[in-house]
């Protein structure tokens, strides 16, 4: 039952997710919230949460509302805090400015929070709505969400083939297997993860830069090789734009090592290099979202210890043939089809003359 609600609360909830995601990409391990502050019909304050450390969104648009937040109805993707972290809780704020109304997109999966702030605000005596556009809240915060309720944090597998199933040719060339559109899209996504993860295989052949472009933040680049058999010179190897980190294991390499370092590239030793071990150690980091953008045998060995939850798949209408072509799964030691992983929630869009199918791996 939604008996309090108005019709008014859902276009300020979108202008709240329109609000957050000015801090795309840049708020792990804290979600993005966007708050905004109506007194008599009139938006009289917003904010958003720029960065873990700053203040909630909450803060900043009750601070440009200032007295006009007396009586006012407040609107947040998230349920307001109700505990003291890197900054203090917002619920108390709330409470302290004197408003008559708060609508919520959703409640806090942080167990410190978890449906704590809306009972602060009841007990005072506001008026508490939760739920409104509601799926595009919990949308908008998926990773948060997932990393907060599993301890890892989401991830993303990406690759793009052609129809017939090829990442590259059997010499191994791929660029580019899909076209500028879905290529810009890629770019984009990065822009929305915290880390993209590749393997040696895939700096060696491809070199990639694995930014996003300009198109937003880059997230965190991370390389995954056991003997660090890795080129000298790699795009990845400047830094200055944005940090990479290579994981191999313990021992590897002391020359390329040094090397690596020598470049202002972290070097990470790791006693079994797994997919699941590079996650475990990225959650301590913060990530939020870490795609996957690596080849086949890393995508398998990623699926089958549980490092990937969702798939996005490029597929280019082009043929290249070849039965040594590398594909973008490898191999996982199924045998039957009974045994496929099949793909739940499945969605499919035209991205330019590419289609792109998303999933979620079933468990
Ligand atoms: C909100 N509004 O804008 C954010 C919220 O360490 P702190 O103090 O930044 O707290 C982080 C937690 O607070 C985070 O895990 C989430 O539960 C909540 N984030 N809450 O009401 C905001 N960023
Ligand atoms: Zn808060």
């Amino acid at each position: 039952m939604a008996l309090n609600r108005d019709e008014g609360d859902c276009p300020m909830m979108r202008r709240c997710l329109e609000l957050a995601q000015r801090a795309r990409g840049q708020t792990a391990p804290n979600p993005m919230v966007g708050a905004v502050v109506v007194k008599d019909g009139q938006i009289v304050g917003e904010g958003f949460h720029p960065q873990a450390g700053q203040p909630h969104a909450e803060v900043f648009a009750l601070r440009e509302a200032g007295d006009r937040a007396a009586g006012a109805t407040v609107y947040v993707n998230l349920e307001p805090c109700s505990h003291f972290g890197r900054t203090p809780p917002c619920a108390d704020a709330l409470i302290a400015a004197g408003v008559a109304r708060v609508v919520v997109g959703m409640v806090d999966p942080n167990p410190q929070v978890a449906g704590r702030g809306l009972e602060k605000l009841r007990a005072a005596g506001i008026a508490v709505t939760v739920g409104v556009e509601e799926a595009a809240c919990q949308a908008l915060n998926e990773p948060f969400v997932y990393r907060m309720t599993h301890q890892k944090p989401l991830g993303i597998l990406k690759y793009a083939m052609t129809l017939d199933g090829k990442i590259a040719t059997t010499t191994g060339h791929s660029a580019w297997v899909t076209s500028p559109a879905s290529r810009q899209l890629v770019h984009d996504l990065r822009a929305g993860c915290d880390a993209v993860v590749v393997g040696g295989n895939t700096v060696r052949r491809d070199n990639p830069l694995l930014t996003s472009h300009g198109q937003g933040h880059n997230p965190l680049r991370v390389v995954m090789s056991r003997h660090l058999d890795l080129p000298a010179d790699a795009k990845l190897w400047q830094t200055d734009e944005t940090p990479t980190v290579v994981f191999t294991e313990t021992g590897a390499n002391p020359d390329v090592q040094q090397h690596l370092q020598k470049l202002g590239v972290e070097v990470v030793e790791q006693a079994e290099l797994t997919p699941a071990a590079v996650m475990a150690n990225l959650y301590t980091r913060g990530a939020m979202a870490v795609l996957w953008e690596c080849g086949g045998t890393l995508a398998a060995r990623a699926i089958a210890d549980g490092s990937i939850q969702k798939v996005l798949a490029f597929i280019a209408p082009k043929i290249i043939g070849g039965a040594a072509a590398p594909s973008p799964v490898g191999d996982l030691g199924l045998t039957l089809m009974t045994e496929a992983i099949a793909l739940e929630r499945v969605q499919w869009r035209a991205i330019g003359p590419d289609l792109l199918i998303e999933g979620y791996l079933q468990r």
